[in-house]
C-alpha cells in the first residue's frame, strides 16, 4: 500500500469513513474519554494524498500583499517563540450522517459525531510571522495552500483555504509543528500545518507551503466551491457557486456521546456525558438534557474546558423509565444563541455544519 493512504499511529478502534484518501473518526466513547483527544485517536480528515515532506528541504512562502516576502525553513520558523494552545478541530462535515438520513447527500463522508477532536498544539503565532513579513494596508484575508496531491476535487490544485486577517492575527492562530508534545504525525500535517482556533477544520489547513495575504478570501475549490453554505433549496443542479456562505466560525453544536444511539441499559440511574463546542471566544454557557422530546430540559454540569477555542465537556445523570428513551441535548452560547431543533431546519446539499439538537435512542430493561 503506498505511503499515502496508510494511517501511521492509530488505534484498531477508530472508524475508517472511507480508504483513499485516508478518513477516519473516533468512535463517541473513546471521544469522551480525555478531554485533550489522544493523536491515537484523533479523526483525519484528507481530500487528497498525505504528502511525504521531507523536513530538511522544507519551506514556507509568504507572499502576496507584504513588504518582504518570506521563505522559511523549518528552522528559522522554530526560531520565533514558541507558543501552546488547546484547540479544538472540528470538521464542518461532523453530524452530516443525519443529514444524509433526512435527504442524501451523494459523494460526501457520512460523519457520525467524531469528526472533532481537542489537541494540545505546540508552534510559533501566526502573527509573529506575519509581523515579519510586513503587512501592506490593503490585506483582508490570510490564504493557505498546502501540499497534498491528487485531491479529491480534480481541480490538480492541493487543498487551500483562506481565513479573514483578524482571525489569523488572534491569539489562537497558530503555525503548528507540534501536536499533543509530538511533532505532527504525517496525516495530521508533517511538519507544519494552521491551526485557527473556532474556525472549522477545513481553514486549519495541513502540510501548508504558503501563505498569500490577499483583498479577497482565497478562489480554492476548498473556499470557493466546497466549504460553503447554501439554503436547503439549493441542489447540486441548481446551484450557483458564486453565492453560498464561506463557512467560518464553528458553529455552536452539543453532541451525547455516552450513552451510544442503540444501546440498552438497565433500569436506574444513566451517567450522560458529551461535549459542545462554541466557534466564537465567548464560549458555551449552558448545556441542558432532556428525555421528553424537548418539552422539559435539565441542566447538565459543564466539568473541563475554559479555554476560548476548546470544546466543553459536560454530563448529568438521567434516570429513564422503562422501553425507548430519546436523550436530546442543546447548548446555548455565553451571547445566548441557541441550537435550531430539527435537521431539516439545516440540511444544505453539501451536509455542512449540522447543529440540530443531538439525541441518542437507548432501550431500559
Ligand atoms: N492540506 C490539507 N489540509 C487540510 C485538509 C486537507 O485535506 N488537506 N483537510 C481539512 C479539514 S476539512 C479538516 S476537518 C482538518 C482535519 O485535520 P486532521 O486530519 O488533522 O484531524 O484538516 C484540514 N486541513
Ligand atoms: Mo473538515
Amino acid at each position: 500500500m503506498p505511503h499515502s493512504t496508510r494511517a501511521t499511529h492509530k488505534r484498531p478502534e477508530i472508524k475508517t469513513r472511507k480508504r483513499h484518501p485516508y478518513n477516519a473518526e473516533t468512535p463517541p466513547d473513546l471521544l469522551r474519554k480525555s478531554f485533550i483527544t489522544p493523536t491515537d485517536s484523533f479523526y483525519v480528515r484528507n481530500h487528497g494524498d498525505v504528502p511525504e515532506v521531507d523536513p530538511q528541504r522544507y519551506r514556507l512562502r509568504v507572499s502576496g500583499l507584504v513588504e518582504n516576502p518570506l521563505e522559511l525553513s523549518l528552522e528559522e520558523i522554530k526560531g520565533f517563540p514558541k507558543t501552546e494552545s488547546t484547540s479544538t478541530l472540528y470538521c464542518a462535515g461532523n453530524r452530516r450522517r443525519e443529514l444524509m438520513e433526512t435527504s442524501p447527500i451523494p459523494g460526501k463522508v457520512a460523519w457520525d459525531v467524531g469528526a472533532a477532536g481537542n489537541a494540545r498544539w505546540g508552534g510559533v503565532l501566526l502573527r509573529d510571522v506575519l509581523r515579519e513579513a510586513g503587512l501592506k494596508g490593503e490585506v483582508r484575508h490570510a490564504a493557505f495552500t498546502g501540499l497534498d496531491g491528487d485531491v479529491e476535487s480534480g481541480t490538480g490544485e492541493p487543498f487551500g483555504g483562506s481565513v479573514p486577517i483578524e482571525r489569523a492575527t488572534a491569539d489562537g492562530a497558530l503555525l503548528a509543528y507540534e501536536m499533543n508534545g509530538e511533532p505532527l504525525a504525517p496525516e495530521h500535517g508533517f511538519p507544519l500545518r494552521a491551526v485557527v482556533g473556532g474556525y472549522v477544520g477545513a481553514r486549519s489547513v495541513k502540510w501548508l507551503s504558503g501563505i498569500t495575504l490577499q483583498p479577497e478570501p482565497s478562489d480554492n475549490h476548498y473556499q470557493a466551491v466546497e466549504y460553503k453554505i447554501f439554503p436547503p433549496h439549493v441542489t447540486a443542479e441548481n446551484v450557483d457557486y458564486s453565492q453560498g456562505e464561506m463557512l467560518g466560525e464553528i458553529p455552536l453544536n452539543c453532541v451525547v456521546c455516552a450513552p451510544e444511539n442503540g444501546e440498552t441499559l438497565a433500569r436506574g440511574p444513566v451517567a450522560v456525558r458529551g461535549y459542545a463546542i462554541s466557534g466564537d471566544d465567548r464560549g458555551v454557557e449552558r448545556v441542558e438534557v432532556s428525555t421528553d422530546a424537548g418539552r422539559s430540559w435539565t441542566e447538565a454540569i459543564l466539568t473541563e474546558g475554559d479555554g476560548p477555542a476548546a470544546w466543553r465537556f459536560w454530563e448529568t445523570t438521567l434516570e429513564p423509565g422503562p422501553g425507548s428513551c430519546e436523550i436530546l441535548a442543546r447548548a446555548t452560547a455565553a451571547g445566548g444563541a441557541t441550537q435550531p431543533r430539527r435537521v431539516e431546519e439545516v440540511w444544505n446539499f453539501q451536509g455542512y455544519a449540522n447543529n440540530a439538537w443531538h439525541g441518542v435512542t437507548v432501550r431500559v430493561e
